[in-house]
């Protein structure tokens, strides 16, 4: 699972990046500081369960800090894009192509308002974010629409022609949309969902397949907000009357990147305890600490911490994964008995997978050979055998049985 962070230029999207993966792409404020895609590991960060299980563990692939997993995700940080970015304005559809792979949406806005539709400095409050949250969106659709629209008439009428071999719709779509991480079954829901006629493409007209591309995006790439600069003073009214305005349509998460860059940053360096997602830090040795340093944290605290609850970075993550892509945890383990690798680390794996997917699903993801050499898993809290159809629930321990000999 991948997630794109998208919007307009200058909004924050790589210092959102940076914070959530602890690299150090460039941040300024000018926009187009991005222009080639950064792709990094994010973190999801859910209850671990050694305390439920009653052992103490050796994470391998993610980490456990007092209790709490961090699970690691792809995550993609794109250009910005601009009106009509679709038609190839401002770094054109060079964003677009980035964020093919990517299954749910991170759409950063500037909350504070001080950022025009090209990312120019303007005056605080003097911007609607909520223009730009129809802008960037419409450019995606713009961008699907172009897609499926390429040699349409064409595509349209041999599928309705009903001659011997001619392909369906669906079949057609898929080839259109390779790549972009989109299933067959997102088709059909869209199509039957807006009453369009599968067996007569002729029919639709360019409304219809502009309803047809954002459809299929709510389903196949879903989106949510982040409402970025939530600290400066003017971003609580802008982010209130968003939350009125959008109503059930879209989460909004209030964030402020730059300062979970800074605990995150603070944290690593060993001067403060702050585990992304938490509402508070500590200051381990404040004598190991600047007096600007200390200024920072205090800023931190008051304008972000204290209103918030948070800086929201690590729940716009939480909410992309476990939230729009119906994600759940699942440990898979060598020995069942002990929760062990073949090394002896004790649950030394945790991975997000997709809600609905299979014992034999985790199989794959693991491992292809372990996937087409399957036998059956074992699940390690009641020792009890499941099939390649079983359905994963969250925080299963399996160990998966296969040949590992394929033919
Ligand atoms: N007040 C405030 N400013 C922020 C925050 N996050 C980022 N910024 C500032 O916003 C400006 C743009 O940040 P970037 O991360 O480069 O933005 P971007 O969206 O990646 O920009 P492009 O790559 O040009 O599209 C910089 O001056 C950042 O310091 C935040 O949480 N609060
Ligand atoms: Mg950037």
């Amino acid at each position: 699972m991948i997630s794109g962070i998208i919007g307009k230029p200058n909004v924050g999207k790589s210092t959102f990046f940076n914070a959530a993966t602890l690299m150090s792409v460039a941040v300024a404020n000018y926009p187009f500081t991005t222009i080639n895609a950064n792709v990094g590991t994010g973190y999801i960060r859910v209850k671990c369960i050694h305390e439920e299980l009653g052992v103490k563990d050796n994470p391998v692939n993610s980490a456990c800090i007092d209790g709490t997993r961090l699970i690691p995700v792809k995550m993609v940080d794109v250009a910005g894009l601009v009106p009509d970015a679709s038609k190839g304005r401002g770094l054109g559809n060079k964003f677009l192509d980035d964020l093919r792979q990517a299954d749910a949406l991170i759409h950063v806005i500037d909350s504070s308002g001080s950022t025009d539709e090209e990312g120019r400095a303007v005056a605080a409050g003097s911007r609607d974010p909520m223009m730009d949250i129809e802008f960037v969106k419409r450019e995606v659709v713009l961008w699907v629409k172009g897609l499926i629209e390429k040699d349409w008439p064409r595509i349209s009428r041999t599928v309705e022609s009903g001659a011997a071999g001619a392909p369906n719709l669906v079949t057609e779509l898929m080839a259109k949309l390779s790549g972009l991480s989109i299933r067959e079954t997102s088709i059909e829901a869209a199509i039957h969902k807006l009453g369009l006629k599968i067996d007569k493409p002729t029919s639709w007209n360019d409304t219809d397949l502009y309803d047809f591309a954002s459809l299929l995006l709510d389903i196949s790439k879903p989106m949510l907000i982040a409402a970025n600069k939530c600290d400066q003073p003017v971003s609580k009214e802008i982010i209130s009357k968003l939350q009125q305005g959008l109503g059930e349509n879209y989460t909004i998460v209030p964030c402020a990147a730059e300062a979970e860059l800074l605990l995150r940053r603070a944290a690593q360096g060993g001067f403060i305890s702050y585990v992304p997602g938490d509402s508070t830090f500590n200051v381990k040795e404040p004598s190991r600490i600047s007096a600007p340093q200390r200024k920072a944290l205090e800023l931190v605290k008051s304008q972000v911490l204290d209103v918030w609850k948070g800086t929201g970075v690590q729940k716009a993550i939480n909410d992309a994964y476990l939230s729009l892509l119906h994600g759940i945890v699942v440990y898979p383990v060598e020995d069942e008995s002990k929760f062990t690798d073949k090394k002896g680390n004790v649950l030394p794996d945790a991975r997000i997978m997709h809600k609905g997917e299979t014992a034999k699903d985790l199989a794959y993801s693991v491992h292809s050979d372990l996937g087409e050499t399957f036998l059956y898993a074992i699940d390690a809290r009641t020792g009890l055998r499941v099939g390649a159809d079983y359905k994963l629930k969250n925080n299963d321990v399996l160990k998966i049985v296969a040949t590992g000999r394929k033919g």
